[in-house]
């Protein structure tokens, strides 16, 4: 209630369950996406937003500072899945610039925003939805976990960086979630037993709803059928 959170990625998956979950107890949220053309969600304001381009970006962070934003969600994210060997460079700088680069102008284009509302006596937060393998990879997985890594030291940096601007910073680590992530499809037969989008966006809530005195660091969460790894 009284919460102004931006979201990026907000136009299907993780990013609208979120969304809705957070318009549902009172926020007024404002919902970036490359495509949000048909997307209509009460107390959702939707704005197209490519976290690569930094003049989409600063469009964004324009209308965030408008709205008074409290809290930002990077969220926005892409994965493409191949041998170190089929890794093109054009797969490197999709991946990277969206997670990556896309992370840190998002971020970075609200920090004064941050700083000025810590100044006026109030702590804003960013949360960063990452993966459970921003700290372990597998085969086929260089470029993704390469681009989450980097993410979870983005995050980091940021926390190091933000506590003297009373910023708290929370890592979201998902296991498999049933969205349309790597360009599949929600509700795939074999995704059945996966995280819902629901589940990671409770943990998302958990984490700015949390009394001002406390900063969750990081949620790490899997389908219980996942096998465990950390
Ligand atoms: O994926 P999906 P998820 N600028 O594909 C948007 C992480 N994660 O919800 O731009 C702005 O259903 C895209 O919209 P559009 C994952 O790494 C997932 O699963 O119109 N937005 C859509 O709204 C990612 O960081 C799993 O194409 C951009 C959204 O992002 C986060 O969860 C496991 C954009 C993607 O929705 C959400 O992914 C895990 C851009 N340049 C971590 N590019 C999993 N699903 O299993 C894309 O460990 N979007």
């Amino acid at each position: 209630q009284g919460r102004v959170v931006a979201v990026t990625g907000a136009s299907k998956g993780i990013g609208l369950a979120l969304v809705r979950a957070l318009a549902a107890q009172g926020a007024a949220v404002l919902g970036g996406a490359r495509d949000v053309s048909g997307l209509q969600e009460t107390g959702v304001t939707f704005q197209a937003l490519d976290v690569s381009d930094p003049a989409s970006v600063a469009a964004f962070a324009s209308a965030c500072r408008e709205a008074g934003v409290d809290a930002l969600v990077n969220n926005a994210g892409v994965g493409t899945f191949k041998p170190v060997q089929d890794i093109t460079p054009e797969d490197y700088r999709r991946v990277m610039d969206t997670n990556v680069l896309g992370t840190i102008l998002t971020t970075g284009a609200l920090v004064a925003h941050f700083q000025a509302r810590y100044g006026a006596g109030q702590g804003s937060q960013v949360v960063n939805v990452t993966s459970d393998v921003s700290g372990r990879t597998f085969a086929g997985g260089a470029l993704y976990t390469a681009s989450k890594f980097a993410q979870r030291a983005v995050t980091h940096a940021l926390a190091y960086e933000g506590q003297a601007y009373g910023l708290r910073v929370t890592e979201i680590r998902p296991g498999m979630v049933d969205t349309y992530f790597g360009d599949t499809q929600q509700g795939e037969a074999h995704k059945a037993a996966w995280l819902r989008p629901e589940d990671v966006a409770d943990a998302v809530v958990y984490a700015l709803t949390a009394p001002a005195h406390v900063r969750i660091d990081e949620v790490l969460l899997h389908p219980t059928v996942q096998e465990v790894a950390y």
